[in-house]
């Protein structure tokens, strides 16, 4: 790992910036300020974080309902992912995409997506235009464990096999599909195995808890797309901390497994990291965490004094 100082203080500023970010949507949802539904990806910031990093700002990305944090990683302002979630004209779509369809390809976010697995052949189609292009892009997109039942998810991994495209597939496997656990789903042990049988590099992440396990596993894989080598599927073991939604009383799971992987949250475990294995000062994890509180009250307050949109802008930017 040769990651210097100031880019594991980054990785840990974007970490925390999206729990607080995410902290603050729960509240302005259970405050009626934003309508829909909410999917907040609190527990799975290494994720995000850690295969973002890996990434050029022109390199694409999709992800799923589940993708705040995912899109801030790849570079969304976060105030304009306040402001759409907040129905405001300042927001990434406007105010008219919401929570489950942040989209900005200044940054490369190609969208999240409310449908399971849709996302995943939007990155193989970027992948195989950035192959066209000569381009050196790569494309990454996010999923969960419930989207490798989908039919396009085996159709999509094949076609970027035999043609060698420049996609990584990410999967967050955090147990759990809804209210569905992974074994009820899915007959063998690891998803990388499925992805393997179409003939591409498959690895799982034991611990995606760790951002620089993922940010490594990620790198490797895009590298390899780089030097067209083709596709890597990666399996990132994780866990969300809360429900599956605003709203889920889960009880399809036990306290006990969620405060198992609550103590090993990697909001409070990659600081202390930093300090005692990287050898950074106290003081300069405390001052990054300063930074990210004021950044939070800019990115509410920017959000809040958006004006709304003009209702006669409703059918502008809509194709039919
Ligand atoms: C095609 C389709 N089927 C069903 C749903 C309903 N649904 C929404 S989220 C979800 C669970 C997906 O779980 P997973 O892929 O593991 O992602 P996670 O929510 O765990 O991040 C389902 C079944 C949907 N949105 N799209
Ligand atoms: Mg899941």
């Amino acid at each position: 790992m040769n990651l210097k100082s100031a880019e594991l203080l980054r990785i840990y500023r974007t970490m925390l910036l999206i729990r607080r970010f995410e902290e603050k949507t729960v509240q302005f949802f259970q405050a009626g300020q934003i309508r829909g539904s909410l999917h907040p990806c609190i527990g799975q910031e290494a994720t995000a974080v850690g295969a973002c990093f890996a990434l050029r700002p022109d390199d694409t990305m999709t992800c799923t309902y589940r993708g705040h944090g995912q899109a801030i990683a790849k570079g969304l302002d976060p105030k304009e992912a306040m402001a759409e979630l907040l129905g405001r004209r300042t927001g990434c779509s406007k105010g008219k995409g919401g929570s489950m369809h942040f989209t900005d390809p200044r940054v490369g976010l190609l969208g999240e997506n409310a449908i399971v697995g849709a996302g995943i052949p939007i990155a193989v189609g970027a992948a195989l235009s950035a192959q066209l292009d000569h381009d050196n892009r790569v494309s990454l997109t996010f999923f969960g464990d419930g989207a490798v039942n989908q039919g396009v998810f085996h159709e999509a991994l094949n076609l970027a096999a035999i043609w060698s495209l420049p996609v990584i597939f990410f999967c967050e496997n955090n147990l759990y599909s809804e209210m569905t656990p992974i074994s009820a789903m899915v007959k063998v042990q690891w998803l990388a195995d499925r992805a393997a049988a179409y003939g591409m590099r498959a690895v799982t992440v034991a611990d995606a808890y760790d951002p620089l396990a993922v940010y490594e596993a990620t790198l490797d894989a895009v590298t390899r797309a780089r030097k067209g080598e083709g596709p890597t599927f990666i399996e990132a073991m994780t866990y969300r901390l809360i429900g599956h939604m605003i709203g889920d009383s889960e009880p399809y799971r036990t306290k006990e497994e969620v405060a198992q992987w609550r103590a090993r949250d990697s909001i409070v475990a990659f600081p202390l990291r930093l300090t005692a294995e990287f050898g950074i000062p106290e003081a300069r994890v405390r001052e990054v965490e300063a930074e990210v509180a004021a950044e939070m009250d800019e990115i509410v307050r920017f959000a809040q004094e958006s004006p709304w949109p003009d209702p006669a802008e409703a059918i502008e930017d809509v194709y039919a």
